[in-house]
C-alpha cells in the first residue's frame, strides 16, 4: 500500500503548479489541498509549514477523521518545489531502479543538464518575473531571460534535454511562463501601462524568438500542464491585485 500523499497547492503558484504537473506525470494517487497564501490559516503554519508557504507535501501517516487541513502528525512534512518534485521522481524511480521517468532520466549527463538549466531558470527568469509584475521593472527583463534560456535549448528543436525527452527542466520555467503570457497579454502588471502587451506580443512575432516559441507551445501542449493549469484563476486573480501594485508604484514615483 503506498503511503499517503497530501499536496498543499495554491492555483496561482508557479512554484506549487511545478509539483502538481510532476505527480500527474508520476500516476500516484494524492489528495490535494487549496491553501490561501495570502491570508495563510493558522493550521497550516501549524500543522504544515512554519514558513507558511506553498507548496508543500505531508507524506506517510495514517488518514485522520478531521480532514486534510489536519495532516496525520505522524506524516513528514516537505517542502520547496523542485526538492519535491525530485522527491516525487525518487517514489516513482527510486536510486537502484534504471528507469527513466517524465520528470528526470537516470542518466547522470542528462540530469546534470536538467539542473544546470533549471539554475538558469531560477537565477534569471523567477527573478525576472518577480520583478516585472510585482516591482514593475520593464516587461524586456522577461525577454532577456526568455533569450538566456533560449541559446541553452537543443538548436534542432524538442524539450531541454532533446527530442521528445520531457522533464522537470521545461516544467520548471513552463509553470513561469504560462503566468508571464496570462499577465502580459492582458497588460497586468505593475510595470507602465501598455509594456507588457507590447513586451509579449514583441516574444510572440520577433523572428530572434523562433527557438522558444516552439519549445513553449509544445511545453504547453503536454496533458500535465493542460490539465493542472487554470488560465482563467489566475487571470481573475490578477486582475484583482495588479492594477492596485502599479497605482502604487506611480503614486511613489511621483512622490519621490
Ligand atoms: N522557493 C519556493 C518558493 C515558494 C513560494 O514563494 N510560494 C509563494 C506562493 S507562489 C508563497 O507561498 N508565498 C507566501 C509567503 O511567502 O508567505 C519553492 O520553490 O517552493
Amino acid at each position: 500500500m503506498p503511503e499517503r500523499i497530501t499536496l498543499y497547492t495554491a492555483k496561482l503558484c508557479p512554484f506549487a503548479h511545478r509539483v502538481e504537473i510532476a505527480l500527474k506525470e508520476s500516476g500516484l494517487q494524492y489528495d490535494r489541498c487549496e491553501v490561501d497564501f495570502f491570508n495563510k490559516p493558522d493550521w497550516y503554519i501549524q500543522k504544515v509549514n512554519p514558513a507558511g508557504k506553498v507548496p508543500a507535501i505531508a507524506y506517510g501517516g495514517p488518514e485522520v477523521s478531521t480532514g486534510l487541513e489536519y495532516p496525520s502528525p505522524e506524516s513528514t512534512k516537505l517542502f520547496e518545489s523542485l526538492i519535491l518534485v525530485e522527491f516525487i521522481n525518487d517514489l516513482i524511480s527510486p536510486p537502484e531502479s534504471a528507469q527513466d521517468t517524465a520528470i528526470l532520466p537516470k542518466d547522470p549527463v542528462l540530469r546534470a543538464k536538467a539542473r544546470f538549466f533549471i539554475e538558469a531558470v531560477c537565477s534569471k527568469l523567477v527573478s525576472a518575473f518577480f520583478n516585472v509584475h510585482i516591482r514593475g521593472q520593464h516587461p524586456s527583463s522577461i525577454l532577456s531571460a526568455v533569450e538566456t534560456l533560449q541559446e541553452l535549448l537543443p538548436k534542432d528543436g524538442g524539450f531541454v534535454l532533446g527530442e521528445d525527452r520531457w522533464s522537470m527542466a521545461d516544467v520548471a520555467p513552463l509553470t513561469v511562463l504560462a503566468r508571464a503570457e496570462v499577465g502580459m497579454v492582458n497588460d497586468l502588471g505593475a510595470y507602465d501601462e501598455g509594456e507588457g502587451r507590447k513586451a509579449w506580443d514583441r516574444l510572440m512575432s520577433d523572428e530572434k524568438f523562433e527557438r522558444f516559441r516552439k519549445w513553449f507551445a509544445d511545453a504547453k501542449a503536454k496533458k500535465s500542464f493542460q490539465e493542472t493549469f487554470d488560465a482563467e484563476f489566475v487571470l481573475d486573480n490578477f486582475k484583482s491585485m495588479y492594477p492596485a501594485m502599479r497605482a502604487k508604484r506611480l503614486a511613489e514615483k511621483v512622490g519621490a
